[in-house]
């Protein structure tokens, strides 16, 4: 998977200071500036057999959105075939993924959702 390609460590310029007049040049170098986690979006698609409810409550439960939010998303995936339920680290977005199908799963409902690098 190319998002998963490590980045190179990015390495500040060493930082110069003018002679500090005891005969040495004070050269420092910082430490490596830490670069943002990439992220990736949790989407769930639409099927013809989910509750509506169902999707409602696992945009509530799993995804913490409000009653309103969850059921405005619920209705752009029923319409659109697809929508974003919540951008996460890799490891979050994994476990939402993997949670969200053990429940549908367990309440044999056939509902997908995947992550995608955002
Ligand atoms: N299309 C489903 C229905 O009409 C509802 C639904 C919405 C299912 C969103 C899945 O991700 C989904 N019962």
């Amino acid at each position: 998977m190319p998002e998963d390609k490590p980045k190179p460590p990015s390495l500040p310029a060493p930082q110069t200071r003018p002679d500090d007049g005891q005969g040495a040049v004070v050269v420092e170098r910082q430490a490596a500036k830490t670069e943002p986690p990439r992220m990736y979006q949790v989407v769930m698609l639409n099927d013809d057999y989910t509750p509506m409810e169902f999707v409602v409550m696992v945009l509530q439960e799993y995804f913490k959105h409000d009653i309103e939010t969850a059921t405005q998303i619920m209705l752009k995936i029923h319409h659109e075939g697809r929508g974003v339920c919540g951008v996460f680290t890799k490891d979050v977005a994994a476990t939402k993924v993997e949670l969200v199908l053990a429940a549908a799963r367990r309440a044999g409902h056939p509902l997908q959702c995947t992550m995608e690098a955002a």
